[in-house]
């Protein structure tokens, strides 16, 4: 279907921001579309990608045969788009090679269907009448290949913690799930590609996530819907959310949804879009289409990730009420279904926020006597982290407001972190972005690994003497490197700080 065909009957509103990368500064993107949750279209900046050189054609067309040459052994993922499987399409494993002959199959049957009805090439209209439509998913192929770089992360997609996260450590950590998951949960790192017609339904992103999708050819048609309209396009039970927004909506089922006013986008080739949190969307290729994509986080949409574990949270609990008194641990089991469904349970949440704030509290000290005035926060990388730890104290206090957290079982001792080798690898990790996105250069003879002297630029031996078992401990903790920093904090920071203590208060 084409896409005017597609839009009919949708009330859309407004079209969609589009900036020129190259004429756009982080700090810009930050105050435009990270911190205010806005979508936005950036042009201009994959001109140099190995990938939208090895992956298309002359014609402009995906280069299918490279792939199945270079990569045809790859186990992927694929989505049947004509089949639906509870709230999303059913997949198939195949490997790269056979998705690849089934590609070009259906396009040489679309030429010769076309050619013999009208002697028309340049329609190319799927004539895929009772044939499946294949689309190759969330395909992790950065994970994959690491030797082949086809392309470096934009800027302003940089400061994410998710995949930084990953790449050190697991989020779950019971060896049966780590099993049954070893590949879907590595990383949130995706190639996309599929012949025209294929989509993905509506979804709001895992985790409710950030992502961005960079087109390496081809055209998609995106319809996006904010976060305050959500709820119209749930059931009326407000349990489930439609699944394609182009079938016969029934009206009494879904009675919100004619009211939705949607924002539509088609995105070309070398066009990234930044898809903010929560916001629900459905993605329709237009044209045979190869893109790029990664899920992310950090303090901007911290809450976010933090508000959805709650609410699957309750949801999971709810669903196994009735069995709560014959369950040995009732609520082991809910975190293994919460982290089952959702990716994560609360205690995981809970230790990516311990160990990134200590990775920010390592940042700090890193560049505390680097700087040339001795302020560490006039350095933007140490600014950021300060802001991070706001975020993350925020975030915290939710915690301990809703009484979830109590961390049975799993206890950081400041001093054992700071001693591990994968932390260590983290920290070296947090700090590279950082110089990177504020375009700084190293201080002193910091390799990143040199956190012995943790205490020492601290001057407090009781921060790295703690234990941090629960939120409240989390929150003291915070406080304590936020009062040590404290005489070192620029205005702007003080600032952010009394205002965020005065709407706690
Ligand atoms: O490209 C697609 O088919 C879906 C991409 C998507 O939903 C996303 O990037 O969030």
């Amino acid at each position: 279907m084409e896409a005017q065909e597609l839009k009919k009957g949708l009330k859309l509103g407004g079209k969609m921001e589009r900036v020129n990368g190259k004429e756009l500064s982080y700090t810009e993107f930050v105050a435009r579309y990270l911190a205010k949750n806005q979508p936005v279209v950036v042009t201009g900046i994959m001109d140099d990608w190995r990938a939208c050189k090895d992956w298309v054609d002359l014609n402009g067309h995906p280069n299918l045969r490279f792939f199945s040459t270079h990569f045809g052994k790859s186990k992927v993922q694929i989505a049947d788009c004509g089949s639906q499987e509870f709230t999303d399409q059913r997949t198939i494993e195949m490997s790269v090679s056979e998705f690849i002959e089934y590609w070009v199959t259906l396009n040489e049957e679309n030429k010769r269907v076309y050619h013999s009805v009208s002697g028309d090439y340049s329609d190319t209209t799927n004539h895929y009448d009772g044939k499946p439509l294949l689309y190759l998913k969330d395909w992790h192929f950065v994970k994959e290949y690491t030797e082949y770089v086809a392309y470096s992360t934009p800027l302003f997609f940089n400061d994410d913690w998710l995949n930084l996260y990953l790449d050190e450590y697991h989020m779950h950590n019971d060896p049966e799930y780590q099993e049954q998951n070893e590949v879907s949960c590595s990383d949130y790192r995706f190639v996309y590609m599929g012949p025209k017609g294929t989509w993905t339904p509506l979804h709001a992103d895992v985790f409710r996530s950030y992502s961005w999708s960079a087109n390496v050819c081809g055209r998609k048609l995106w319809l996006f819907l904010p976060p305050d309209q959500c709820h119209l396009v749930f059931d009326r039970y407000m349990k489930n959310s439609l699944y394609n927004i182009f079938d016969n909506v029934n009206e009494s089922k879904f009675p919100g949804f004619k009211k939705a006013v949607w924002l539509e986008c088609t995105q070309l080739k070398n066009e990234i879009i930044f898809v903010p949190s929560g916001w629900y969307h459905q993605v329709h290729n237009l044209e045979d289409t190869i893109s790029i994509n990664h899920n992310w986080f950090n303090a901007y949409n911290l809450d976010w990730v933090w508000n959805l574990l709650v609410g699957d949270y309750n949801e999971a609990k709810e669903l196994i009420e009735d069995i709560r008194d014959i369950c040995d641990d009732f609520e082991a089991l809910c975190q293994r279904n919460l982290a089952a469904n959702t990716g994560m349970n609360l205690l995981d949440f809970f230790t990516f926020i311990t160990r990134m704030t200590f990775a920010n509290l390592v940042q700090l000290c890193n560049h505390h006597g680097g700087c040339e005035d001795n302020s560490p926060t006039s350095c933007p990388s140490a600014h950021h982290s300060v802001l991070n730890l706001i975020s993350i104290r925020r975030v915290a206090l939710k915690m301990n407001s809703t009484c979830l957290v109590e961390c049975r079982g799993s206890s950081s001792h400041v001093q054992h972190i700071l001693e591990d080798p994968v932390f260590l690898e983290l920290c070296s990790a947090l700090r590279r972005r950082y110089e990177k996105l504020h375009e700084e250069c190293h201080h002193e003879n910091d390799d990143g690994k040199s956190l012995v002297n943790v205490p020492e630029r601290l001057n407090s031996a009781d921060i790295v003497g703690s234990t941090i078992s629960n939120s409240e401990n989390l929150i003291s903790f915070i406080n304590r490197i936020l009062g040590n920093f404290l005489p070192l904090l620029d205005d702007s920071l003080v600032s952010e700080l009394v205002e965020e203590n005065s709407a706690v208060s």
